[in-house]
């Protein structure tokens, strides 16, 4: 029973945001909306697209379907084989490009080392990369404009942030990673002018000197780096806010599979200092896949207003 249920305060203050929790209620939002699409005459469709058999990869775009599903949308997974050729899979691309049905593509990352993946994104026509991968749509949010497609991650953690009442106004805010798909637009978000921005943002990474002096300034730390455990509650301030994205499979020989999922935060310490962390799993993970069908409703919607 030492477990505190999602949001509890524990007996050391940090409170859990319940990422799962969270979703799931996105989710029956998107519900709604697809209901009301519906009776216009527009299905939302997504297309995921999976090359390859990587174990995790598969395992979040079964989950992106059955969740798109559950939505009412028509959600499709497309497979193609580990030595699928790049012309290959762009010719695929292009199909769905033309195809009415489909609003929203997603091509699923990291790819066999055949392909290369700026092309790939680059092919996507940008009004339906839900994903926000491509560069019109990374062009606009980074200048503001909100009529592009925000990355799922990093929208997710903003959601979170709001939904739980933390102040980013004049924060201070420290992103560790700056990778295309969370760092940098994580950044980007955080620094604009509005509701759930106007943050002070800092971007650490691997070549940062001295990491543990800027994510101590932090009132939010959000962790990126793909480097299980690597923030110490010794790097954490008092009372902060501590957003973990990180995803990392690690042994663990007490587990039936015999490994376990870890984020980039050393959750059984980091918690006794924070105010509000997410877990991992049940954190920003389930966030990521309420937030594309976010933005694939967005992007079906917007073919009966043009
Ligand atoms: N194109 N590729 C593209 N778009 C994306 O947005 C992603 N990403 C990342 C990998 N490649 C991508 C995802 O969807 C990571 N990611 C993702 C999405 C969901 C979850 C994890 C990663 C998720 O739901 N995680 C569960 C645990 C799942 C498990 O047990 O393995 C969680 O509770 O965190």
């Amino acid at each position: 029973m030492s477990d505190p249920s999602p949001s509890a305060p524990t007996r050391e203050g940090a409170r859990l945001i319940d990422g799962t929790a969270l979703a799931k209620r996105i989710r029956a939002e998107v519900a709604a909306d697809v209901a009301a699409l519906r009776l216009r005459g527009v299905t939302p469709g997504l297309a995921v697209v999976l090359v390859g058999d990587d174990p995790a990869s598969g395992v979040y775009v079964g989950a992106k379907e059955r969740a798109s599903r559950e939505a009412g949308m028509a959600g499709d997974t497309i497979r193609l084989p580990a030595n699928a050729s790049q012309s290959e899979l762009l010719a695929l691309v292009e199909r769905l490009n033309r195809d009415e049905r489909v609003h929203g593509i997603l091509v699923q990352m990291p790819l066999p080392a055949q392909i290369d993946p700026d092309t790939v994104i680059r092919h996507i026509r940008p009004d339906k990369d839900v994903d926000g991968f491509h560069p019109v749509n990374v062009g606009k949010l980074l200048i503001g404009h909100t009529d592009g497609f925000v990355p799922c991650t990093p929208a997710g953690v903003q959601r979170m942030l709001v939904e739980h009442g933390v102040a980013t106004r004049g924060a201070e805010c420290v992103v560790i990673g700056r990778s295309t798909i969370v760092g940098k637009p994580m950044a980007a978000l955080l620094m604009q002018a509005g509701a759930g921005a106007d943050a002070t943002v800092t971007i650490c990474h691997s070549r940062t000197r001295d990491l543990a002096s800027h994510t101590r300034r932090a009132d939010i730390l959000i962790v990126a780096a793909g480097r299980p455990r690597m923030v110490t509650a010794d790097m954490v301030k008092p009372g902060a806010v501590v957003i973990d994205v990180g995803m990392n499979r690690i042994a663990d020989a007490t587990t039936a599979s015999g490994t376990r999922l870890v984020g980039d935060v050393d959750f059984e310490g980091v918690r006794l200092v924070a105010s509000l962390i997410t877990p991992v799993p049940g954190g920003v993970g389930p966030m990521t896949i309420a937030m594309l069908l976010h933005n694939t409703v967005r992007a079906a919607r917007r073919t009966l207003d043009a």
